[in-house]
């Protein structure tokens, strides 16, 4: 079963210095609109437990899924909504970075893009942000419905080459929330994440043998 398929919303905070303990999570991280709650709703499979929003940018809540075992998936609030005041961005690009420089429970990130405007500058300071630390990106070029199969071919090849001097762990598919395509290539590569865990095991460990 995918480790997605039994997240639970377990809370929403409105700042920072709120985030709960866990044992590890997964972020997602992404430009407003750009597909990231259909993303964990598809993958979730479910159809509104991450809210998708036809007018992006209101809220800048983060919201905590819970997989078990104090393994957890975060939603981030989008970034580069153009009706924000300046001011309000620039800070939440700041609290965005300290979260993926210094989140020690965080051992990978999702970094969604729409598959049409791959890479903006935003985009890429996540990546900058979350290069120190270490751990792994799994890219989803999301909407790829939107594009035909050239194109995305086109698109994957172009990504892969621009991140090609990334000094990090950094992977990149293509999904599709509309027609639920690439759900199986994010479940492994997240599932590697958290059995990399170890010991404690991940989300679907079997629990220990009784003595
Ligand atoms: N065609 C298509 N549209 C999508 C897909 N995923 C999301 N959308 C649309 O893109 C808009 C933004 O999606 P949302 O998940 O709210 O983006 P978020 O702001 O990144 O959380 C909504 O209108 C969605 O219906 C997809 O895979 N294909
Ligand atoms: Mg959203």
């Amino acid at each position: 079963m995918s480790i997605f398929q039994n997240a639970r919303f377990y809370t929403t905070v409105n700042h920072m210095k709120d985030l709960p303990a866990t044992r590890a999570e997964v972020a997602f991280v992404g430009r407003s609109n750009a597909g990231k709650s259909s993303a964990i709703n598809t993958l979730a499979n479910r159809t509104r437990l991450a809210y998708v929003s036809k007018t992006p940018g209101r809220t800048q809540h983060i919201n905590f899924f819970e997989l078990g075992d104090e393994c957890f998936l975060v939603d981030l609030p989008g970034y580069g909504y153009a009706e924000v005041p300046e001011a309000v961005r620039a800070h939440w690009v700041e609290l965005l970075g300290r979260y993926l420089q210094t989140r020690d429970s965080l051992i990978g990130l999702l970094l969604i893009m729409d598959a049409r405007h791959p890479l903006k500058e935003l985009d890429r300071k996540m990546l900058d942000f979350f290069r120190t630390t270490g751990q792994p990106v799994h890219i989803l070029l999301s909407k790829a419905d939107k594009l035909s199969r050239q194109e995305q071919n086109k698109v994957l090849a172009l990504v892969k080459r621009e991140l090609a001097d990334y000094p990090g762990r950094i992977s990149v598919q293509m999904f599709s929330s509309s027609k639920k395509t690439g759900v199986e290539e994010v479940e492994g590569v997240v599932k590697g994440w958290f059995d990399a865990l170890g010991g404690e095991g991940g989300p679907e460990a079997e629990p220990p043998p009784e003595l």
